[in-house]
């Protein structure tokens, strides 16, 4: 998979990209990313990439003249890949969105940085706009890092085992169920005892329940969303009841 980033501050990509998964996947070569300053491609004399709104009003936009150069520039190299924009205004970025873009060979991730971008990129090149969530970040940048993110570590052979996709939040629809390891206990807190029983099927009744408990205090409409057994449901309509146990 090729990332390319266009962006007027690179810099803001070396720390994320330069530890842990994401640097190793870079290092075995199972992901590429390449950053591209927007700003290499304004050629007036100082190199301006924002101007006024027309119609008026707060803020800058991004020129048409440097974001076309850069993105024909870098789709000539990547005629394959998507062209995504980072901004608020996109479609909600979810897991479901980053198993789609997974299966891309390749991601040009525009960062939109002041107000916005001048609309005419988006009409000529744009294949999808995304935001990562409902507020508000001073430019795509962080958002973009995100995406990379989330993407690379669906690629096959991104994640070892240890750090398995499997049984993440979301993957079943639902929160992720509270993790312990060593000491059983600490300062008083002991490890719930179930998780030291070796009694696997209790231990999966466990998971599941503190999963539906944590998504319905936390999230409670993703529960209208995922398909629950009976047993599931029981739990559930006991935890609105306001019981807190039924054992
Ligand atoms: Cl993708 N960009 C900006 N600037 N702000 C955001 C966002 C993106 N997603 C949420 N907020």
């Amino acid at each position: 998979m090729k990332f390319d980033l266009l962006t007027l501050f690179p810099g803001m990509f070396s720390g994320p990209f330069s530890e842990s998964i994401v640097k190793n996947a870079v290092d075995k070569g199972l992901i590429e990313i390449s950053l591209h300053n927007i700003r290499d491609y304004a050629n007036d004399r100082h190199r301006v990439t924002d101007d006024y709104p027309y119609g008026g009003g707060a803020g800058m936009v991004m020129k048409v003249e440097p974001l076309t150069a850069c993105i024909e520039s870098v789709r000539t190299e990547r005629p394959a890949s998507k062209v995504v924009l980072t901004t608020p205004r996109g479609r909600p970025f979810t897991q479901a969105l980053a198993g789609e873009l997974a299966n891309e060979d390749g991601l040009i991730i525009i960062c939109g940085r002041y107000e916005g971008i001048d609309e005419r990129v988006s009409e000529m090149f744009v294949d999808l706009e995304v935001s990562i969530g409902d507020f508000v970040l001073t430019g795509g940048e962080p958002a973009a890092i995100v995406l990379v993110d989330a993407v690379s570590r669906l690629i096959p052979g991104v994640l070892g085992s240890k750090e398995s996709a499997e049984e993440d939040s979301f993957r079943n629809g639902l929160l992720e169920y509270p993790q312990y390891t060593r000491p059983p206990e600490f300062r008083g807190q002991m490890v719930p005892p179930v998780l030291l029983s070796g009694n696997h099927r209790e231990i999966e009744r466990w998971r599941r329940r503190e999963s539906l408990r944590r998504t319905l205090m936390v999230r409670p409409e993703l529960l209208d969303a995922v398909e629950l057994t009976e047993e599931d449901e029981k739990f559930v309509r006991m935890l609105r009841d306001g019981g807190g146990t039924d054992d």
